[in-house]
């Protein structure tokens, strides 16, 4: 640890070799990109380092596995964890930062779409009963399912590993919620992703996944 107040921001990507240049460029000054390379098979990798991200390689496959491959590699004491996609813009990592600087365990985004058809309505439909059933059984005070975030890296890996795959940020909220942990919740923009295909809620495939994945911890 050299700076405590530093920032990584991990960002998991499978694929994400169109949309990253945006992303990297948009990472607010002093904070440090950490893309984590899940098994892509575009360019993903050579981008990133190309853009000046370190870049690591996670072999086992899912959304959670890479983020907390990214959680250990990082060496800062701050973790902002944001999708690799264009559709969440890391200028509102400071925000949340800011926030967990003040004292909060967690900081999370509520995404508000631009516009109506950025997030497919099944997708929202599912965050809502997600999020509710976050709120009242698990008593988190959150209105979605915290996509994107800021946490002290101490704290993260106190937790230990979490679900590999789309359950991870689910079980984050639900094990931050069990240690005590003061959430807070801040709306950011959500945006069309800026390139490239999606792999959770634009396919069938990639929405039962998630689905599938969400069950395993919220059932
Ligand atoms: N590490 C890892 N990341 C994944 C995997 N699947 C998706 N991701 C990442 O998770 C984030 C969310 O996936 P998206 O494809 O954007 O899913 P979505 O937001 O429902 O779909 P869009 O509407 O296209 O944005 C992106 O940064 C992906 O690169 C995976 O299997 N492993
Ligand atoms: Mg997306």
């Amino acid at each position: 640890m050299d700076r405590p107040d530093d920032v990584t921001v991990v960002i998991p990507c499978l694929d994400e070799a169109d949309a990253l240049p945006d992303v990297l460029a948009a990472v607010p000054p002093g904070y440090r990109a950490l893309v984590v390379d899940n098994g892509s098979t575009d360019a993903t990798a050579a981008v990133a380092r190309a853009a000046g991200a370190q870049v690591i390689a996670e072999p086992e496959p899912g959304y959670g596995a890479a983020v907390q491959a990214g959680i250990t590699a990082a060496q800062t004491e701050l973790i902002a964890v944001l999708d690799g996609d264009g559709s969440m813009d890391p200028r509102q990592l400071s925000m949340l930062v800011a926030q967990v600087r003040a004292g909060a365990d967690l900081a999370v985004g509520r995404r508000r779409p631009v516009h109506a058809s950025v997030w497919p309505w099944h997708a929202r439909l599912a965050n809502r009963v997600l999020a509710a059933r976050l709120r009242h059984r698990f008593g988190v005070p959150v209105h979605d399912i915290a996509a994107m975030r800021v946490a002290r890296r101490s704290a993260l890996l106190a937790l230990g590993p979490l679900h590999p795959r789309f359950g991870y940020p689910l079980e984050l909220l639900v094990a931050a919620a069990a240690a005590g942990w003061r959430v807070v919740e801040r709306d950011v923009t959500y945006r069309p992703r800026s390139g490239g295909t999606s792999k959770v809620s634009g396919s069938w495939r990639g929405s039962l996944r998630a689905a599938r994945d969400f069950w395993a911890v919220l059932k």
